[in-house]
């Protein structure tokens, strides 16, 4: 029976594949591929690509609404990469953009006219997305497009829209323009609005979060769940030091201590150098970011993570200055000590936790220790641990 299930649904997707292909020139396989790695991001479990796969082929392109206030256009730059033809032509074609001021055509009074037609057409239906941040402070004068302020328009475009998402950090939490002392007031989408809306913080953002986050809407009908902020949980939900591919280093007490020294081009952790991973929630080493491949992320790259998505770190705390250690989970590439499984205490379940309880204990002692040493530190503990052992063999 799954066999037969599993027939149906790659038929389904091949069909789909077949239309995107004459529709857009792009081959099956790359289609294909996007839609499971589309899958893969939002944690869809395995034969989602062909419910995807149609619901791309199939939906009605929703119109989207895209607004630029206090920002440098990187969120439009990283989704619309024109190294990667592919997930342009994509991304144009799983949406209609009918306004946005950087990449449209018409300037001016047309400009206006195409956002209030769009707007009138797709009354209720249409997605708003905003990059940038908002300024608020004297009457919201330090931003204005069209004449208005970008206060009034946010809440006009808002009124109708089915959805309304805040791409970038400074959209989602007021990010760089907001930073001390925020002259012009920088606020969030939310903030100016008074209520919570989807927020794909980054700066920039990676673009699949985003293409994720509408192929949600288009599958399903309906956006993410997300967390408090705002932030859907399949890219949110983790700090980066969970799955980062230095933790190994970290735990070990093996870290850079300036740029260029060994520890550095060894590739150790980055913690003393001011990482932000410990205290950031977001998917970039899982993800990589853009399509370079997987070391394209800061991190994997050599420089610390700055906390880009996270309110109060990035733009907020010193690059160098050292992160707060949120917690000592272990790295989610280790085995899980115990499953969580129906609700309830247990014997057991009461002694797994004390067991944990420990094993925490024992990781933040750990994790005391090793934060004291460098490269340098390393260096000397294996010369006295060989003098030792010379000792120990005269
Ligand atoms: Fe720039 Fe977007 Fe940063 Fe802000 O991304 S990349 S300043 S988050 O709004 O354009
Ligand atoms: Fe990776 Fe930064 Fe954590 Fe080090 S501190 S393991 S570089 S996330
Ligand atoms: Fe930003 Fe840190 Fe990711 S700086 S892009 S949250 S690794």
């Amino acid at each position: 029976m799954q066999q037969a299930f599993n027939q149906e649904t790659n038929r389904a997707a091949e069909a789909a594949a077949a239309v995107i292909e004459r529709r857009l020139q792009i081959s099956r396989r790359e289609f294909l591929q996007f839609c499971s790695g589309v899958a893969a991001t939002l944690g869809l479990p395995a034969g989602a690509e062909a419910a995807i796969a149609q619901a791309v082929e199939a939906a009605k392109r929703p119109s989207v609404i895209w607004l630029h206030f206090q920002e440098c256009t990187g969120c439009s730059e990283s989704l619309l990469r024109a190294e990667h033809p592919t997930l342009e032509k994509l991304i144009l074609d799983i949406i209609s953009l009918d306004y946005h001021e950087t990449l449209m055509v018409a300037a001016g009074h047309q400009a206006e006219k195409s956002r209030k037609d769009a707007m009138a057409a797709n009354k209720g239906k249409y997605v708003l997305v905003v990059e940038g941040a908002i300024p608020t402070k004297d009457k919201g004068i330090y931003c204005k497009v069209g004449g208005h302020t970008a206060v009034d328009l946010v809440k006009e475009c808002a009124a109708d829209a089915a959805a309304v998402i805040a791409i970038g950090s400074c959209a989602s939490w007021g990010g760089m323009p907001s930073t001390d002392p925020n002259p012009t007031g920088a606020s969030s989408v939310g903030e100016v609005l008074g209520k919570p809306v989807v927020t794909i913080p980054g700066c920039p953002p990676s673009p699949y979060n985003f293409l994720a986050t509408v192929v949600h809407f288009l599958t399903f009908g309906k956006l993410p769940a997300t967390d408090k902020l705002g932030r859907p949980l399949f890219a949110y939900s983790r700090l980066i030091h969970e799955n980062c591919e230095r933790r190994a280093h970290f735990d070990a007490g093996r870290f850079a201590m300036e740029f260029g020294d060994e520890g550095h081009r060894k590739g150790y952790c980055l913690y003393k150098l001011g990482c932000k991973g410990p205290e950031t929630y977001a998917n970039c080493p899982t993800l990589g970011f853009g399509d370079a491949g997987e070391v394209s992320w800061p991190v994997g790259c050599g420089h610390p993570c700055i906390g880009c998505t996270e309110k109060g770190v990035g733009f907020a705390k010193p690059i160098h200055a050292v992160a707060k250690m949120l917690n000592v989970a272990p790295p989610l590439q280790y085995a899980r000590i115990v499953e969580e499984q129906g609700r309830g205490a247990t014997f057991a379940s009461a002694a797994a936790l004390a067991a944990i309880a420990g094993a925490a204990a024992g990781g933040a002692a750990m994790l005391t220790r090793n934060l004291g040493m460098s490269h340098k530190a390393e260096e000397l503990e294996k010369a006295q641990d060989k003098a030792g052992k010379n000792k120990a063999e005269v």
